[in-house]
C-alpha cells in the first residue's frame, strides 16, 4: 500500500477531569431520556440550517470501511409529502387490516397507532433515510459496502439525537415495504429505504404513550 492511501493525521481529542466527565454523562443521559417518539405534530416551519447540521452530524457516524453507505432525502415539499402519505397509508392499511399477525397487533395496542398518517402531511420535515446497498466510484463502477444496517442504524440514531438536542421531535415511521419511497424520490435502486424520520415541533396539545425505559440492570450486566 502507498503512503498516499494510508495517510494519518494526529487525533484532537478532549479529556475532561472525572467530575466533570460524570456530570457531562449525567447530562447527556438526561437530554436523552427526555426524547419521546412523537405522533401529533404542529405545522410550523422549522430552520433548514438546523436540519443541514443535524445530517452533517449524522454524516460523522462510523461505517463500515468508511463507506458512509447513507443517503437522507429531505422532503418539504407538500406534494411530495401528500404522495407519500398515500402510499405509506395504502402499505399499513395492508398492514393493520391483513398482513399483522395477532401477536403484533397486540403488541402496538398500548403505542395507539393506526393505518392513518397525518403527521406525514403536517410536520414540516420528513427524513427519507437510504441504505446504500453498494456504492460507485469514479468509474461507475460497483463499490462494495460492509455492515450497512449497522452503519445506517448508527447514522439515524445519532440524526434523531441531533435533533431531539435542537429541540425538535421525531417520529421514526417504518411503512413496510418501503419501495414506494424509491419511485417518489426519484432514488436509485441501489438504496434501500429504511425509515421516515418524522421531523418538526411537537403540536402544543400532544400526548404520548406512557410508557417507561428499562433499568440500568435490564439493560447492561458488569462482567468485574
Ligand atoms: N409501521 C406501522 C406499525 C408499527 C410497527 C412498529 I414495530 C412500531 O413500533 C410502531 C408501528 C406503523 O407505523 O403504524
Amino acid at each position: 500500500m502507498s503512503d498516499e492511501s494510508n495517510k494519518t493525521i494526529l487525533l484532537s481529542a478532549v479529556r475532561y477531569p472525572p467530575q466533570e466527565m460524570l456530570a457531562r454523562a449525567r447530562t447527556f443521559r438526561e437530554l436523552a431520556s427526555r426524547r419521546r417518539s412523537v405522533r401529533d405534530f404542529s405545522g410550523e416551519p422549522i430552520p433548514r440550517e438546523v436540519i443541514e447540521q443535524c445530517l452533517l452530524a449524522a454524516g460523522s457516524a462510523p461505517s463500515g470501511a468508511n463507506r458512509q453507505p447513507w443517503h437522507f432525502c429531505v422532503v418539504a415539499n407538500s406534494a411530495l409529502k401528500k404522495q407519500i402519505r398515500e402510499g405509506a397509508e395504502q402499505e399499513e392499511r395492508e398492514f393493520y387490516q391483513r398482513r399483522a399477525p395477532q401477536d403484533w397487533l397486540e403488541a402496538l395496542a398500548p403505542l395507539g397507532t393506526d393505518d392513518k398518517k397525518p403527521f406525514l402531511e403536517t410536520a414540516p420535515f420528513l427524513i427519507v433515510v437510504f441504505a446504500e446497498k453498494y456504492g460507485l466510484d469514479e468509474k461507475g463502477n460497483k463499490l462494495k459496502n460492509y455492515y450497512v444496517p449497522e452503519s445506517v442504524g448508527i447514522a439515524t440514531g445519532v440524526l434523531i439525537n441531533a435533533l431531539h438536542h435542537a429541540g425538535l421531535a421525531t417520529l421514526t415511521h417504518t411503512p413496510s415495504p418501503m419501495k414506494f419511497l424509491n419511485s417518489i424520490l426519484h432514488r436509485p435502486q441501489r438504496e434501500k429505504p429504511t425509515m421516515i424520520l418524522v421531523v418538526g415541533y411537537p403540536a402544543p396539545d400532544a400526548r404520548v404513550p406512557d410508557i417507561r425505559r428499562k433499568t440500568l440492570a435490564e439493560i447492561a450486566s458488569f462482567m468485574e
